[in-house]
């Protein structure tokens, strides 16, 4: 089966009980049990839930995976990958990432004895430096949230097996119509759901896909054992949602596409972050590993002026000043003051989050209103 047909069917059966096509929302918690532990395959709807399942299975097809599990947001998808992790041990992760991904990491996790190396991965073999027995994993956001650097997975994937070292890949941004991290050699793909994957800006969701049946039990150990899963009804939304990502996302690089060039011709623009662009550090990796390059850019105003980023992010109408990314509608964000304000200035700033950064996530509206929009915002 090929992606878009995967989409739509991909480890989906009709309900058991009268041939729904969709499955049902089994809004229920528990599941009565003939005699104890006679039960249908479900017992509890933290350990398992039926509208749940179908979407754990749909997530494990579309990553070209064996296992999908279904988390209550991104961080908690993320929080239990870390859960694999004892005290002493090390991460490597990309310096460029998720500001709450960050948070969780050193906020957190520091705090339970793990080491965090935040490194700039856009030349894979600078990993290497950081490698020691203690390593267990590597963190990989790409393309990265806000800058839009472009790690090569599969470089990553070698240095990672060298080392008997696991590798987790960030999959939000680009989704996997664009990129599937499991056949490029990474052992994890996470997704903060909540964005293209649900891609109406409805629901809040996170997921984890494996190949390895060790691995997935491991994490499904976690998730029943610590709780963060998703409820049956945005189970429901995410199904649906998938079902159309494929037609969503070729529209969101088209107007992406547009909207980065009109940006990178306009006077007042000093620069542009998109990976589409020939003069992208890893555009040629980007080339190779994703089939376009998604809806998500970045740019600063000539000046680097935050008074007048500020201006331009309130002047927008039809981009919503707004968190998250990913949905049908185009938003604007301020990662200095919004997403990514939980990262210390002097580190962000390291890396290009500076005050004057702007990030869009460009919608499936038509391209002449957006970059109508973009026009009298910037005039
Ligand atoms: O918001 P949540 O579903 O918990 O996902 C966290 C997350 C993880 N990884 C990436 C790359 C993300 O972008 C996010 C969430 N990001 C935003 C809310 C944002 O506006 O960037």
């Amino acid at each position: 089966m090929k992606f878009n047909t995967k989409t739509i069917h991909g480890k989906q059966h009709p309900d058991k009980a009268y041939g729904a096509v969709m499955p049902p929302i089994y809004q229920t918690s528990t599941y009565a049990q003939t005699t104890p532990g006679g039960h249908k395959g479900f017992a509890y709807s933290r350990s398992h839930n039926p509208t749940r399942h179908a979407l754990e299975n749909a997530f494990a097809s579309i990553e070209n995976g064996e296992f999908g599990l279904a988390f209550g947001s991104g961080l908690a998808a993320i929080d239990a990958v870390m859960k694999l992790l004892k005290p002493g041990d090390e991460v490597i992760s990309t310096n460029d990432l998720y500001g709450g991904t960050y948070r969780l990491f050193t906020s957190i996790f520091e705090g339970f004895g793990i080491k965090f190396h935040f490194v700039g991965m856009e030349n894979a073999a600078n990993i290497e430096n950081y490698i020691n027995e203690k390593t267990k994993l590597i963190w990989v956001e790409t393309p990265t949230n806000p800058m839009l650097n472009i790690i090569d997975i599969k470089a990553v994937a070698l240095i990672a097996k060298k080392h008997g070292v696991l590798l987790s890949v960030d999959n939000t941004f680009a989704t996997p119509y664009l990129q599937q991290p499991l056949d490029l050699g990474a052992d994890i793909v996470m997704h903060s759901a909540t964005k293209y994957i649900g891609g109406h800006s409805d629901l809040v969701m996170g997921a984890l896909i494996v190949k390895d049946k060790d691995l997935a039990d491991k994490l499904y150990f976690i998730q029943n054992a610590s709780g963060a899963i998703c409820g049956p009804q945005d189970s429901f939304l995410a199904l649906r949602g998938i079902k159309t990502l494929h037609v969503r996302m070729q529209r969101h690089c088209e107007n992406g596409k547009a909207v980065a060039e009109y940006l990178a011709s306009h006077p007042k623009v000093e620069s542009v972050y998109w990976p589409g662009f020939k003069n992208h550090l890893n555009h040629n990796i980007a080339k190779t590993q994703m089939k376009d390059f998604g809806g998500m850019l970045s740019f600063n105003t000539k000046g680097n002026n935050y008074e007048e980023a500020i201006k331009v992010v309130e002047n927008l109408k039809i981009f919503t000043l707004a968190e998250s990314l990913g949905g049908v509608e185009s938003l604007v964000g301020h990662p200095a003051s919004m997403t990514h304000a939980s990262i210390p200035k002097a580190e962000r700033e390291k890396i290009g989050v500076v005050d004057s950064l702007i990030r869009l996530s460009v919608g499936i509206e038509d391209e002449e209103d957006l970059i109508n929009d973009l026009k009298q915002a910037l005039g």
